[in-house]
Parts: C-alpha cells; sequence; structure tokens
C-alpha cells in the first residue's frame, strides 16, 4: 500500500488542483490530503473564500482523494507524515525544495503546476464580474 500525502489550501476548486490530485493518485493506492484550516490561512496571508469544511466535503468528493486531515501549522508534516505511514510526499513544484528536510522519512516530489489557473487569478476574475 503506496500512501502519497499532500498540503493545500484547495480554495475555489479549480482544474489545477484536480491535475495535480489526479496525479498524485496515480503514484500509489492512496492519496491524503492535509487541508489548510481557515486560521493557518490567516498565517500565510490569505484569507479564504470557502470555508474549512465545505473546502473538505469538495475535496472528499473528488475521485482522487481518499482522506482529507486538518492543517494547523506548518511544522505538523514530519508528524502526520510518520502517524500516516506516508511512502510519498508531493506538492507542486511552486514549492520546489521547501520541504526537501523531510526526506530522511518518505521519498518527496514537486510536479510541475497548471498553468494559467489560480485561486488568485479567479478571485480577480471574480471580482471584476
Ligand atoms: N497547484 C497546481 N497548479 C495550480 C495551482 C495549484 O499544481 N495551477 C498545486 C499547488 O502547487 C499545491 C496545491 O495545488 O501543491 C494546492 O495549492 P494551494 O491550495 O494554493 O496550496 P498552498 O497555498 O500552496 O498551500 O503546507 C503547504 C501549504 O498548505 C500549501
Amino acid at each position: 500500500m503506496t500512501t502519497i500525502v499532500t498540503y493545500g489550501t484547495f480554495d475555489l476548486f479549480h482544474i489545477g488542483h484536480v491535475k495535480l490530485l489526479k496525479r498524485l493518485r496515480a503514484l500509489g493506492d492512496r492519496l491524503i490530503v492535509g487541508l489548510s484550516s481557515d486560521e493557518f490561512n490567516q498565517q500565510k496571508g490569505k484569507t479564504t473564500v470557502i470555508p474549512f469544511h465545505d473546502r473538505r466535503e469538495i475535496l472528499l468528493a473528488c475521485r482522487y482523494v481518499d482522506d482529507v486531515f486538518q492543517e494547523n501549522c506548518w511544522e505538523q508534516k514530519r508528524e502526520d507524515l510518520i502517524r500516516l505511514d506516508a511512502d510519498i510526499f508531493a506538492m507542486g513544484d511552486d514549492w520546489v525544495g521547501q520541504f526537501d528536510d523531510l526526506q530522511d522519512i518518505v521519498k518527496v516530489i514537486y510536479l510541475p503546476r497548471t498553468k494559467d489557473v489560480s485561486t488568485t487569478e479567479l478571485k480577480t476574475v471574480i471580482h471584476e464580474i
């Protein structure tokens, strides 16, 4: 059983998120997502449009996601990955190198982001409508 873990906000769920989760799920048998809480997003300097519980339900409705847990801080990853017995930790490549310190416990990979779509861009478009 190959377990992949990733983290994110997944606000205004879009095709970039879907394509990442699809690629991640194809790497193994189980994909688990650490979903940023609304409070943690404030720390990240982001204001979420969709509240945590709705973002969680949307992710669980995605065919590529097997489970979701809450991400409350930057520092919880090592403990999460051990608890979940993760084999792979993966993020989009806007994070390349940021989590290489976890390579002693998991395989760390960064996949190319999907171009021309982001939550930030969607927020801008929505404001212009
Ligand atoms: N992503 C992508 N392509 C896009 C947009 C996002 O592949 N066009 C990926 C990002 O690289 C990330 C994941 O989708 O791996 C989730 O993106 P965000 O919701 O923006 O998450 P982020 O704010 O990067 O939070 O501790 C890690 C953080 O929680 C990551």
